[in-house]
Parts: C-alpha cells; sequence; structure tokens
C-alpha cells in the first residue's frame, strides 16, 4: 500500500506484540503489500505462550481448537500430541507458523514499545521504542488480553531473602524446587495448574488461597491419531459450526439449550456426570441459564463442592476449598489433580480470606500472626487483564489525548476494535469485544480478518484516516455492560471486571456473545464501516 501524500513514512503499519494477534496480523498486512513492522519486547515470539512457562501450563481450550484456521495446509501438516496442548507444544506450534510464512524477517525482538502519538497534520502514528523512532499510517495493538503480570504489593516483599517467582514472567532455565519450601500465592488457573506440579517436586508446599477456585478435570492424555486424522477430514466444517457456538468452540460437544429449572434433580445430575466426565470448559454447557439463574448455577455449584468433599480427605481443607462464589463468575479451571493435591502430606492451605497475608519477612510471610517460613515463593497472582498492556505504553490521539485518561473509569471503544479520537489505530480482541470469552485463536483471527478487509477497503478507495465515530462507541459500551448486566458475571471479583487489581475502575470488559459480534462486525463492514468515519 502506497501512502498517497507526500511526506514518505517508514512502515504502512505498525504492530505491536508477536503473539498469535501479531503474526497473524503481518501475514495479512503483507499480502496487502503493505510495509509492516512487528516490535516484540520479548526475545522471542509467541505472545503469552512465551512468557508462561511455569509448570503445568497449558491450554484450556482442546488442541484441535486452539489453532489458527486461516490456512488449510497449515491445519492439515499440523499434529498436536495431546487433547490440551501443553505450554512448549503451543509455543513449537507458533514457531513453525513464523517460519512457514516467513514472518521472523518482519519481526523485531528485544524491542518495547514506549510510545505513540497520533500526527493529524499527515494522519500517521510516531512510535517510539527503546531502541528507535519509526512512523507509520496505521499503529496495531496486538498486545495480548492477558501479558501484564499482577504482582500485589505486599508490606516487606523486598526484604525476603527467597526466591521470588511470577508464573506469567517464568524463567526460562525452569525453576527445581527440589529441597524447597514454597509457597505458592493465588488459585487461578496458574495456581491451579503449577501447584499440582509444584507439590510433587518440594518438599514442602504451602498455598496461601484468598478466593477458593471451582475446577473441573481436564481428563488431558494423547490425542487419539485417528481421532485427529477423522477431524482433519472435515476441518472446515468443524471451525464453521464453532464459529455459531457462544463461546466460539466446542461444537464437537455441543452446549445444551434446556434450562436447569425444567429438569428432576435425577436428570441434573445425570448431566453434571456426564460433563465431569468430558471434563473442561464443557462443564458450564450443561444448561442455557446457567449464568443467568442464580438457582440454577447453585445446584451446578453444589455439585462441584460434592466432587471436591469426595476428592479431599480432610474434610476442614475440603471445606476451604469449596467455593462461595457463583460458579463460573470467575473463570472456570481446568485441572489434573488439584483438589487431590491437598491430600499430599508436604501441601499445607493456608487462608487469606478474611486474614489478608500481613507482610513479608526475611524468612517468609505472615498471616494472622504466624511466620511461614519459605525458600521460595510463587506469586500466581495473574494480570492487568484487557487493557494494562495498552496502558503500559504512552498512547496519544488527537490534541495529544492520553488513551489511559480517556480510560480513566474504564475502556470505552467501538466493537473492541478502536476507540473515538485515536484515528489509524486498531486494537486486536480490545476490551468491548469477546476476546477471553470467546476461543482466542479464531477471535483473534476474525478481528484480524476484518481490520485486514477495511485497510483493503481504504486502500481501494484512496482513503487514509479511519476514526471511531462517538455515538457508536457510546452505544456499543452500553450494549457491552447491558449484555453482560443480564448474566451472573458481575456478581464477583473477577479479572473480566478489572476487579483483581487495586484501583482499577470495575468494568466488565469483554462481549459476551460471539456469534452475535461476529454479525455485528461483518453488518459494520458491509454498511460501509457504519460507525467509522473514513477520509
Ligand atoms: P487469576 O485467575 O487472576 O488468579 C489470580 C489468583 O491470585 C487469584 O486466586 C487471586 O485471588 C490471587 N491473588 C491476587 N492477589 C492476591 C493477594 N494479594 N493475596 C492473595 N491472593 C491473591 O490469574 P491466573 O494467572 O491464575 O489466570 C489468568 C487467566 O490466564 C486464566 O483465567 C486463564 O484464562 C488463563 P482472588 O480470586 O482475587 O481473591
Amino acid at each position: 500500500m502506497r501512502t498517497p501524500d507526500a511526506i514518505p513514512l517508514d512502515f504502512d503499519a505498525v504492530i505491536v506484540g508477536a503473539g498469535f494477534a501479531g503474526l497473524y496480523m503481518l501475514h495479512r498486512a503483507r499480502e496487502l503489500g503493505m510495509r509492516a513492522r512487528v516490535f516484540e519486547a520479548g526475545a522471542g515470539i509467541g505472545g503469552t505462550w512465551y512468557w508462561n512457562r511455569y509448570p503445568g501450563a497449558r491450554c484450556d481450550i482442546e488442541s484441535l481448537e486452539y489453532s489458527y484456521q486461516f490456512s488449510e495446509e497449515l491445519q492439515q501438516e499440523w499434529e498436536w500430541t495431546e487433547r490440551y496442548a501443553s505450554q512448549p507444544e503451543i509455543l513449537r506450534y507458533i514457531e513453525h507458523v513464523a517460519e512457514r510464512f516467513d514472518l521472523l524477517r518482519d519481526i523485531q525482538l528485544e524491542t518495547r514499545v514506549l510510545t505513540a502519538h497520533f500526527r493529524d497534520s499527515d494522519n500517521s502514528w510516531t512510535v517510539e521504542t527503546d531502541h528507535e523512532t519509526v512512523t507509520a499510517r496505521y499503529c496495531i495493538m496486538a498486545t495480548g488480553c492477558l501479558s501484564s503480570s499482577h504482582t500485589p504489593a505486599i508490606e516487606g516483599a523486598e526484604s525476603f531473602q527467597g526466591k521470588t517467582f511470577h508464573t506469567g514472567r517464568w524463567p526460562h532455565e525452569g525453576v527445581d524446587f527440589s529441597g524447597m519450601r514454597v509457597g505458592v500465592i493465588g488459585t487461578g488457573s496458574s495456581g491451579v495448574q503449577s501447584i499440582p506440579m509444584i507439590a510433587k517436586q518440594a518438599d514442602d508446599l504451602t498455598v496461601f488461597q484468598r478466593t477458593a477456585t471451582y475446577s473441573v478435570p481436564a481428563h488431558n492424555g494423547p490425542l487419539d491419531p485417528e481421532y485427529q486424522r477423522e477431524v482433519k477430514t472435515r476441518y472446515a466444517a468443524l471451525r464453521a459450526a464453532n464459529s455459531h457456538t457462544h463461546l466460539g468452540f466446542g461444537s464437537e460437544y455441543p452446549a445444551s439449550d434446556d434450562l436447569s429449572a425444567d429438569a428432576t434433580p435425577e436428570q441434573r445430575e445425570t448431566r453434571y456426570q456426564q460433563r465431569w466426565q468430558r471434563g473442561g470448559l464443557h462443564f458450564m454447557g450443561a444448561y442455557l441459564d446457567l449464568m443467568l439463574d442464580r438457582d440454577a448455577n447453585e445446584i451446578a455449584a453444589e455439585f462441584v463442592r460434592a466432587k471436591i468433599r469426595a476428592a479431599v480427605k480432610d474434610p476442614t481443607t475440603a471445606e476451604l476449598l469449596s467455593p462461595r462464589q457463583v460458579l463460573g463468575c470467575k473463570r472456570l479451571c481446568v485441572d489434573t489433580g488439584y483438589y487431590e493435591t491437598f491430600n499430599r502430606d508436604n501441601v499445607h492451605l493456608v487462608d487469606v480470606s478474611s486474614n489478608p497475608i500481613e507482610r513479608f519477612t526475611e524468612r517468609g510471610i505472615v498471616v494472622d500472626g504466624n511466620e511461614y517460613e519459605l525458600d521460595a515463593v510463587v506469586f500466581a497472582t495473574g494480570f492487568d487483564a484487557m487493557t494494562g498492556a495498552l496502558n503500559r505504553i504512552d498512547i496519544r490521539g488527537i490534541d495529544g489525548l492520553a488513551l489511559r485518561e480517556k480510560w480513566a473509569a474504564g475502556p470505552r471503544t467501538y466493537l473492541g476494535l478502536g476507540s473515538k479520537g485515536f484515528p489509524n489505530f486498531f486494537i486486536i480482541t480490545g476490551p468491548g469485544s469477546p476476546s477471553v470469552l470467546a476461543n482466542m485463536v479464531p477471535a483473534i483471527e476474525q478481528h484480524v480478518d476484518w481490520i485486514a478487509e477495511c485497510l483493503s477497503h481504504m486502500q481501494s478507495n484512496q482513503l487514509t484516516r479511519i476514526e471511531v465515530d462517538q455515538a457508536a462507541e457510546d452505544d456499543w459500551v452500553d450494549q457491552v455492560n447491558a449484555l453482560a448486566d443480564t448474566t451472573l458475571y458481575p456478581s464477583c471479583n473477577s479479572w473480566y471486571l478489572g476487579a483483581n487489581v487495586p484501583g482499577k475502575p470495575r468494568v466488565f470488559m469483554p462481549y459476551l456473545s460471539y456469534p452475535i459480534y461476529v454479525a455485528k462486525c461483518d453488518e459494520v463492514a458491509a454498511n460501509d464501516y457504519e460507525g467509522f468515519e473514513l477520509s
């Protein structure tokens, strides 16, 4: 794409981040003939799968579905080995994609974007990294939803003489916990996956739990080669069926469309048993009203609590491990032997719900006046989700408007793709799009394809500026919130709401329905990019 104005820009597009989103965006930009450059802070590609190397890290969506579909050859040739792919396997896959499509030559590693400022005079972006400053027509953020790690501020942390780790920034050389007394803070997905692994290696493991977690067994194992072969004979149809599901995955084991209230207790028990046996996030598809009706949700929650009581021998520990919040309100975890790990003699559970961690000392952690002596502490404390990575960069639009100031009371976008006052600026799976409440890889592809079509439209019509319309943005923000308010999602302190980060505004960020969202994006494009001003 050649810019029609006289001032030469360094690039047509700067893409920030080299995870699933950045790689596919680069591929599509190249197909449009654009000069594009990807800046990536990490020393390797892969985004969240580059950083999250903690023991047990694995995807909670099945391998055959958590993968690109843009290339039939790619999806035919790649062989997954497990039902749920581990972090190393997903990283190998991403590296394979980068090589196969010759992407690496336009990716600049170990380069952190510090600022991105819009220049009104020629509709361009000036992007400053820790190495250089470049200009581009478009600035495309592929910065990821779960990439800005969150470590809570705990008094005395700097005085602790042992080692500390964050699951989202795990050392590449790995960590050997043999012979150590280890503490893990946090029992979300990262804690649930790493705790059973660390327990097997460490001398002693203390888990500091603030909120007990609902987890469904993964029943992970080798992927049946015959099943994989069979899926590949109908891969396109599987992807198409998935695109019509509420979350963009799971058409092989579809969510039910009947109501818990219409079933007998015996029918419900049978249904939950079947879903428990199948394992994973499919559990939430047992009834249509699980996230809509508190009574329905409580019955399912009690089913999981009964499983916890059956798995954990000590009744006091089982009770502490039994969650009370709405099931699925915080992301459901998918585990391998999580609850059973608390039967081990070397594993202890410390409740920090009503007595928070007081402080670190040189030797360990103090809770309720008791000091727990530790050689290492693992923070499995999650992320400043969805907005954290964007807000870390000084992004300024028209008249120096800062994105983080505009979003001070919560993110405001149109379709999660763009924000008023920031022309020629796109966010891949931004807040206000299904993103984390869809299957991330197809959600990324849908966004990238939409952006690429939009850029192609601008190219063919000699347009150089696209900006979100204020009314469209206001209306979209209302719609995202109104939809969330019809559900039980806003009822707990989840990272979907930003409630895990002190001081972060409490706003529900993902859009809750993948197929409705995709239809809306298609309609916007078909109606000459309704809600955007193009010039
Ligand atoms: P999560 O799901 O945000 O979990 C973080 C955990 O850390 C959670 O149990 C928190 O308790 C706990 N936490 C955070 N701060 C503290 C303090 N100060 N004291 C004690 N406990 C604390 O992050 P994950 O990395 O596990 O998973 C993120 C997503 O990645 C996951 O949902 C998948 O989509 C992949 P809380 O619940 O806030 O009480």
